[in-house]
């Protein structure tokens, strides 16, 4: 018989996992992560060892529970507009509806985020014939919020978003000077339908505590991809990864579009170049789903999905957590 899962452990080890998007659906956290493969991968800046070609969903009945992989849930080879790369995906419930966004590189290599339906939260998912319109970059966090649902996306380097700052894909174009304002994850509103955005996609602003914007330059505290949105006391909490300094960091607003004021660190770095989150209210407790590569002792490409619990203080700020601590 299977093993319940112990915190701060793989979730699964039989595959490779990462990125994971945590929800309580049915009364169970479903899982939805990335799918590492076993490649031997040479790491490059451009995120061609993140070549995953499927997904699977995991779920939990509670703490003391095995973790159960639903199985492929979503091929490449069934979505028409993807050529490679099925990066983090995210899952919501509407309208009856579970649906899966993800993001991959189409056939003219850009990045695009795509959504599949599902009457279940363990899938199969069927994917739409084409990408959600004036979708780009990767990495969608859906929050829904009330009668309305909105998805936060991008990210740096391999992600394309330094790409998109005239609203075009510009090939060679590079990111802002270390002295000008870091680029911001991009919102947008979805239609009730959720397979389209009802508004052209804004971008976020994250600042520190004089109001002043977070430089590019600042690498310990500015956006680099993994955004996750999480309401806690009526404030909108926005985190993410800063990639080259692998941390998971917050920042605080009172709304969905921000500004965010930037609070802090959750997560110190983990095993690995990556780092990548969610958070997520089960049995009254608060959970942080993350990854490291301890599974594969150190592969970049090939990490593992584990959880632990996540605390605030009275006034709202969040506990940093030390992934090997004690
Ligand atoms: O898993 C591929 C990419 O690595 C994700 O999209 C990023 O967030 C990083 O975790």
């Amino acid at each position: 018989m299977k093993k319940p899962v112990k915190r701060n452990e793989p979730l699964v080890t039989h595959i490779y996992t990462a990125d994971p998007s945590a929800h309580v659906f049915e009364g169970k956290l479903y899982i939805y992560p990335s799918h590492d493969l076993n490649h031997e991968q040479i790491s490059n800046d451009n995120g061609d060892q993140y070549d995953m070609e499927d997904y699977h969903v995991l779920s939990m009945e509670d703490e003391n529970s095995p973790c159960v992989d639903h199985g492929e849930v979503l091929h490449l080879r069934d979505i028409p507009w993807a050529k490679q790369q099925l990066w983090a995906p995210d899952a919501a419930y509407k309208n009856d509806t579970y649906y899966l966004f993800f993001p991959a590189r189409d056939h003219d290599h850009i990045f695009r985020i795509g959504a599949a339906t599902s009457s279940s939260p363990a899938g199969p998912f069927v994917p739409q014939p084409d990408y959600i319109p004036g979708s780009f970059s990767i990495d969608p966090a859906v929050l829904v919020d009330g009668d309305r649902a909105y998805m936060y996306f991008g990210g740096l380097w391999g992600g394309q978003l330094e790409k998109w700052q005239t609203g075009e894909f510009i090939a060679d174009a590079e990111g802002p000077a270390p002295n000008a304002p870091a680029l911001g994850p991009r919102v947008a509103e979805l239609s009730d339908d959720m397979l389209t955005f009802k508004e052209a996609p804004h971008e976020i602003s994250i600042v520190d505590s004089s109001g002043q914007p977070i430089l590019a330059g600042d690498e310990e505290r500015r956006y680099f991809e993994g955004p996750w949105m999480h309401t806690y006391n009526g404030k909108y909490y926005l985190s993410y990864s800063t990639g080259s300094t692998h941390k998971l960091v917050y920042a605080i607003g009172d709304n969905p579009y921000g500004p965010f004021t930037f609070q802090g660190t959750i997560l110190t770095p983990v095993v690995g170049w990556t780092t990548h989150h969610s958070i997520v209210q089960f049995q009254d407790r608060w959970y942080l789903f993350y990854h490291d590569s301890s599974l594969s002792g150190g592969a970049d490409n090939k990490r593992c999905v584990k959880y632990t619990e996540l605390k605030y203080n009275a006034d709202g700020t969040i506990q940093t957590i030390d992934p090997y601590g004690a």
